[in-house]
């Protein structure tokens, strides 16, 4: 290795940027998440981070984004993007925390030492990266923060600017394939749209027109990523936007946005003058990669549109287009889900395709869906994508189609590859992938909603002493540890019709969830209550979180 560290000059930089003493950071499956306020340390060490990665692979460029999704908005926090637009990978992870957690300047230099020396990092190789932020108010301190570490270590650093989670995604992928025969695209915003809306056009070309579709953008960076989409779609997709009010204090995911619609499972109420009954809307989150659907019937009752709705919708379309294209031989489609997935919808996708349950974590669906020619991923919370091989999209080139109906399938598989953010869970992508299907089956959300009925159900969390002390097996369906809690589980589940529940462990928060469904809503909500109990009493819960009844 030809070159060392440049530590003068990060002793110099990392000093204005002190890790305060009192917090232990973690890069959990999110990243680094947690008040914007304690992350300026963090951010500049992933600076440096994010460098030394871009080195260990040969220069190829690594994303940075800042942003906490659909958390509030004093919360923020940074992930980094794998060259292929990918999160990063796992053994990084536990770099990201050694180092966030360096007390001292001193103490981070030599764990930087250590993690050159452990990765076989040559400095000597260049460090490419590219970075963005979302609308959050600590947005441009913490970036700052992350630019002091990209200047102490010397990377080649692009700004992104105010952008969606996964338009960064984009930008990482199309930047590094740039020029080679698996080119992802322009890696530029113009790039991007014009990519999701020429793939549109030729999806819906003489399909009959459609009305507006209402997008909720959470306040958030998907109102201007969403505004400039619609005026790249014109006439196709008429759209309306809501909740765009960027710049004003507080509003941020703050009841709307697509985790409120789905863990409320309610209307936002900003939408309520708003919405026509049977008109279609959606809601996305605060980086706009997650997108949950929902409608007025003409009672003016709810209707909610998960992410398991989704990825029933788009699995059947597809595995309908590979049949009458004739490739069913050739390619097949697989659905992957997490134990959270509505039991109704694992029953629905199981009669048509292979389904296949993985833990909670957008990197185990990921990984899971690339061992299927083409893979359909979604968490029930609306992040999802679909994935196609290498050797799918080859054979999708390659492929002769004997009949005009082949062609016409072959080409709508061709144009759903363009369409589809196939880095990462896009609620733009999403959206028009779903505006998409609903088109050519000429379904309203009445339709797509009948394509089965959901299983009431109920997600609660319990806070314990120790949320480490659970442990899971079989895709975090079932509990060894506690020893005999799981038993007890079953034993209360089989007395409900359609009973099923499970305990795991959140990744993200210092609680325990239990999940519930039933056949009917009052048993979903009486399992939940009663299995909350069980962890409650089994695991010394704090008295301020016993379980109450939702009756
Ligand atoms: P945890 O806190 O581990 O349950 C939550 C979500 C995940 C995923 C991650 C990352 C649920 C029940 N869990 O994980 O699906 O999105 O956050 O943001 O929705
Ligand atoms: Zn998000």
């Amino acid at each position: 290795m030809s070159s060392s560290l440049p530590v003068d000059a990060i002793k110099v930089a990392s000093d204005k940027h002190p890790k305060p003493s009192d917090v232990r950071y973690q890069y959990g499956t999110a990243g680094f998440r947690t008040l914007g306020k304690l992350l300026d340390s963090v951010l500049f060490r992933v600076g440096i981070l994010a460098a030394l990665r871009s080195k260990r692979l040969d220069g190829k460029t690594i994303g940075v984004m800042v942003t906490a999704s659909h958390n509030p908005e004093p919360d923020n926090g940074v992930k980094l993007v794998d060259p292929r637009g990918e999160m990063l990978e796992a053994s990084w992870e536990a770099h990201a925390t050694t180092l966030s957690n360096a007390s001292t300047t001193d103490a981070f230099i030599e764990a930087l030492e250590t993690l050159v020396q452990t990765a076989k990092i040559d400095l000597s190789k260049p460090a490419r990266v590219v970075y963005a932020r979302d609308t959050r108010p600590s947005g441009p301190s913490l970036v700052n923060a992350l630019e002091d570490g990209f200047k102490a270590i010397g990377a080649e650093a692009r700004d992104a600017g105010v952008t969606t989670t996964p338009i960064l995604h984009y930008f990482v992928r199309a930047i590094n394939t740039k020029g080679t025969p698996y080119s992802y695209g322009e890696d530029s915003e113009e790039g991007y749209f014009t990519k999701l809306g020429q793939a549109l056009k030729k999806l819906v070309a003489g399909r009959p027109p459609v009305s507006p579709l209402l997008i909720d953008c959470a306040n958030g960076v998907g109102a201007i990523a969403a505004k400039t989409l619609a005026a790249h779609l014109g006439d196709t997709l008429p759209i309306v936007l809501e909740n765009t009010a960027i710049t004003t204090e507080g509003a941020l995911n703050n009841a709307c946005g697509a985790d409120f619609v789905k863990t409320s499972q309610k209307l936002p109420p900003s939408l309520s003058n708003v919405l026509k009954p049977g008109q279609r809307a959606c809601s996305l989150d605060g980086d706009a990669d997650r997108l949950i659907y929902f409608y007025l019937d003409e009672r003016g009752s709810f209707h909610m549109l998960d992410g398991d709705k989704i990825a029933g919708l788009v699995a059947a379309f597809i595995v309908e287009q590979v049949k009458i294209a004739g490739l069913e031989e050739q390619v097949k489609v697989g659905v992957v889900q997490t134990a959270y997935a509505n039991g109704a919808s694992t029953k629905y996708l199981q009669e048509r395709l292979p389904v296949k349950c993985v833990p909670t974590g957008v990197k185990h669906l990921h990984h899971a869906a690339e061992r299927y020619d083409v893979g359909v991923y979604f968490e029930a919370n609306g992040h999802g994508t679909v994935l196609f091989s290498d050797d799918t999209q080859a054979t999708l080139r390659d492929y002769q189609p004997s009949t005009p109906a082949q062609s016409r399938a072959l080409e709508n598989l061709v144009s759903l590859t363009e369409l589809i953010n196939q880095t990462v869970g896009d609620a733009l992508s999403d959206m028009l992938l779903v505006e998409t299907v609903l088109s050519h089956k000429s379904y309203t959300g009445v339709e797509w909603d009948s394509l089965y009925v959901d299983l009431p159900n109920r997600l609660v969390k319990v806070v314990v002493s120790d949320r480490n002390s659970f442990k899971t097996e079989d895709a975090e369906r079932r509990l060894v540890s506690p020893p005999g809690l799981q038993s007890k589980i079953d034993g209360l589940v089989n007395r409900y019709q359609g009973g099923r529940s499970f305990v795991r462990p959140s990744g993200t928060e210092d609680v325990v969830r239990v999940y519930a469904e039933a056949n009917i809503r009052t048993q979903a909500d009486e399992l939940a209550f009663r299995v909350a109990g069980l962890v409650y009493d089994e695991a010394g819960g704090d008295p301020a979180s016993r379980p109450k009844e939702f009756l």
